[in-house]
């Protein structure tokens, strides 16, 4: 017993020194909040804190010197008096079922409820209640891109309140929270009082996965997912088909993943694609599928006759293909109840329909196509039987009451787009040009041009991902106001299951703060710091 408090005592007094060092500080990583007078606890300070752990760093956070003890078996995440959510809410009462498990479920003393050595006599926080403010809760719905992800954080003692107007805001703040909460070398769990107000920069924070080029299990994706959640990305766009392969087993044609596809198990059911949608729902990521036209489409055309172009040499076909066939009345069949089922399939307000790095070759090889641009009066000018068949595909789509992503490429060949569009810039030349037209004419974009991250290099390439300013591009505050957003893209020519995690992660977090925090948050060796500690809570390992 004595041995035990002799070395209690010992501890206690590391205990205050670490506290000295561990001193107060107060953060504003957006101009918002006036820091008034302070209680005492409350300061201005420097040095090692609980946000030093913060990743993306939220818009606003305080933080005080005095720890709380969170005890596992007591603990309870619940929903608050007075929010639009309860019980009922699977989607929360999932997340609290999952941030739970993460905040306790690695400890190394997880069979107590307090450290071996019991010496702390931390206040005890007992309840992190959340409380969703809008009459409208989102619970039972999908996120969109007008979804609010803001929400704010109060750790006091007893009780920490995490109030959002949507549950999709209870989501980023119940990761925040988790955050803030660490285990110290005894196996007690504290948290630092503070308060955090946050909300993203940036509405639309996407990650691209390439699932043609290799076949991603649906394990890998949901893998991904979770790790989007960690960074706060909120779209997931499935890059699901292309040139190699068509894995999307669709219900009305399903000879094309039949015969498309690497094998009959390299597919995705239309089970697998809901279980990957509800997945993410529950995590507020939105999924894009991307089929992309009228290029990248060489899979497509082992199960569908007719839809590709025949390309010829010397008024002989040759027996390969090009791109869809745009002069067909059958293309324009097939493709209105494809997307008829793409569209009910996939909730999402938007399908992504490509549109980017048509080859000409082919079609100016066939002399049904010459004729047809003859008879259309397009000339030679293959850019205009390019729009003429994306046009008709938007309409389609739009048909069905979803809007539409594009590539830049669309854009630039000047199809007519409907206002909502969203024009994806990805050519790493001249982007903040490219940004400016775009905008300038009127239309959404998001930037994913400097974010190829299948592009690998010896070193922390991070940092050229983190330092880039998605706004420095020529045009007006309005224009401004169009960048929507930015995707981090991981093309699969040399990405599969086996390598997919740690090429996207942490390098991809770069992004995620890019896009979530303050504009002003370019600190890079603060980043590196708390990237350093994200990493580690990624791999649940112990840090410092
Ligand atoms: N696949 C598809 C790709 C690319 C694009 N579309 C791509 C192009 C250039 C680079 C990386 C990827 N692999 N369908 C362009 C959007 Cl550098």
């Amino acid at each position: 017993m004595g041995r035990a408090m002799g070395l209690a005592g010992l501890l206690m007094g590391l205990f205050l020194v670490s506290a000295v060092l561990v001193s107060t500080s107060l953060r504003h990583s957006a101009p918002r909040a006036e820091p008034g007078p302070e209680p005492a606890e409350w300061g201005d300070a420097s040095g090692a804190g609980p946000e030093d752990s913060l990743w993306p760093l939220p818009q606003w956070v305080r933080t005080s010197r005095r720890q709380l003890q969170l005890v596992p078996d007591r603990f309870q995440l619940l929903h608050g008096a007075g929010s639009s959510a309860g019980p009922a809410c699977g989607l929360l009462q999932d997340a609290f079922r999952r941030y739970y498990e993460y905040m306790f479920g690695q400890s190394r003393w997880r069979k107590r409820s307090r450290g071996p050595l019991g010496g702390r006599a931390d206040p005890e926080l007992l309840q992190l209640q959340v409380v969703i403010e809008s009459q409208h809760s989102g619970c039972h719905s999908y996120p969109h891109l007008g979804s609010s992800e803001a929400y704010h954080l109060t750790v006091t003692e007893p009780v920490a309140t995490l109030k959002a107007d949507e549950v999709w805001g209870a989501l980023r703040g119940l990761e925040t929270f988790s955050q803030l909460v660490h285990e110290d070398d005894y196996g007690t769990f504290l948290v630092n009082e503070s308060e955090i107000d946050d909300f993203p920069r940036f509405a639309h924070r996407g990650i691209l996965l390439d699932s043609s080029r290799h076949y991603l299990p649906v394990k890998s994706i949901l893998t991904n997912l979770d790790a989007m959640a960690f960074n706060k990305f909120n779209v997931l766009h499935w890059h699901i088909v292309d040139d190699q392969s068509f894995p999307y087993q669709s219900i009305y044609f399903p000879e094309l993943s039949d015969k498309g596809a690497y094998s009959y198990n390299h597919i995705y059911t239309p089970s697998d694609v809901r279980l990957v949608i509800e997945y993410a729902r529950l995590r507020g990521i939105r999924v894009i599928p991307e089929f992309d036209t009228p290029g990248h489409t060489q899979s497509w055309g082992k199960g569908q006759k007719d839809l590709l172009t025949p390309c010829y040499k010397e008024e002989q076909p040759t027996g390969s293909f090009g791109p869809v066939n745009p002069i067909l009345n059958t293309t324009y069949d097939f493709m209105t109840k494809f997307f008829k089922e793409i569209s009910s399939v996939f909730p999402d307000a938007y399908i992504h329909l490509g549109g980017d790095e048509v080859n000409f070759s082919c079609w100016k090889s066939n002399p049904d196509v010459k004729e047809f641009m003859k008879k259309q009066g397009f000339g030679i000018d293959y850019a205009k039987l390019e729009s003429y068949y994306i046009q008709k595909i938007l309409d389609i789509v739009s048909s069905y009451n979803k809007g539409y992503m594009v590539w830049q490429e669309v854009f630039d060949n000047k199809a007519q787009l409907k206002p909502d569009t969203v024009v994806q810039v990805w050519m790493a030349n001249n982007y903040a040009h490219e940004l400016g037209s775009v905008t300038g004419a009127g239309f959404t974009a998001i930037l994913a041009a400097p974010w190829y991250l299948d592009y690998i290099s010896y070193g922390q390439d991070w940092k050229k991902y983190y330092s880039v300013e998605p706004l420095n591009f020529p045009g007006s505050e309005k224009q401004k106001k169009l960048l929507i957003g930015g995707e981090a893209c991981l093309w699969g020519e040399f990405v599969d299951a086996t390598n997919l995690t740690p090429r996207l992660w942490p390098r991809a977090s770069a992004v995620g703060e890019r896009l979530w925090s303050s504009r002003n948050v370019t600190d890079l060796e603060d980043a590196y710091k708390r990237l350093t500690n994200h990493r580690c809570r990624m791999l649940r390992c112990k840090r410092k």
